[in-house]
């Protein structure tokens, strides 16, 4: 393969420490959204973002995702209908009660109006295996693993433009594939719901774990 120079941006240690701040004050700002406004936000914004996502590191760069941008209300409706009837059955039913419990504080339930008032769902797909271009299949590698690393990209560029976003998983979710024309070897991976949260949004008041019980070093 051929190589060629890196581009790489050389800052000061002062510099590196300020940038880091900065973007610690930053993102730790930033909450999972459900209450979304149904003010539109800029197209070009959006695209910038999604850039960013798929410049994400893959295994073997396959660049196993596929983002697919739901602006169409009918369209929308649609998905929120289907999710809903999966969403009833969860919590009516599927779901253990231990699973319900730990999703008490969040407040959720099986209603789903953001799906229908934000202005833009991003449905995420994981590509089980390639195409080329005489028809075969193309292996793919660490798929759930790129994919999850290209959605939290995602959300970071999202959050960075000042747009709020909401990691949606429907579950199943298969009824993704029909609504949206994916092919059957594209699996759902997430819904991202991105928008302005309403005025006065709330959010549920939970905390981040201490930082030494995420980070030991040794
Ligand atoms: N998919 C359901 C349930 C749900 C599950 C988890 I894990 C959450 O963090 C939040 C919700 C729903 O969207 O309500």
């Amino acid at each position: 393969m051929q190589q060629i120079k890196l581009e790489y941006d050389t800052f000061t240690e002062d510099e590196m420490l300020a940038r880091a701040k900065a973007y610690q004050s930053h993102m730790v700002r930033r909450r999972t959204v459900r209450d979304f406004d149904t003010r539109p936000i800029p197209r070009k914004v959006l695209d910038h973002a999604l850039h960013v996502a798929a410049s994400a590191p893959s295994g073997a760069n396959r660049q196993p995702w596929r983002f697919v941008v739901v602006e169409n209300h009918e369209t929308k409706a649609r998905i929120r209908e289907a999710a809903e009837l999966e969403e009833q059955e969860f919590y009516e039913t599927r779901a253990p009660d231990e699973w319900l419990d730990a999703l008490e504080p969040l407040g959720t339930d099986a209603n789903k109006p953001f799906l229908t008032e934000a202005p833009v769902l991003i449905a995420v797909f994981l590509e089980r295996f390639g195409i080329d271009s005489h028809g075969n299949r193309v292996k793919n590698y660490y798929m759930p693993e790129s994919v999850g690393i290209a959605t939290g990209f995602l959300i970071s560029a999202l959050h960075h433009a000042g747009l709020a976003t909401l990691t949606h998983t429907p579950s199943p979710m298969r009824f993704l594939n029909e609504i949206l024309n994916r092919p059957a070897r594209e699996r759902p991976y997430l819904l991202l719901v991105v928008g302005y949260p309403k005025p006065n949004a709330m959010v549920p008041a939970i905390e981040r774990l201490p930082f030494d019980t995420v980070v030991s070093k040794v």
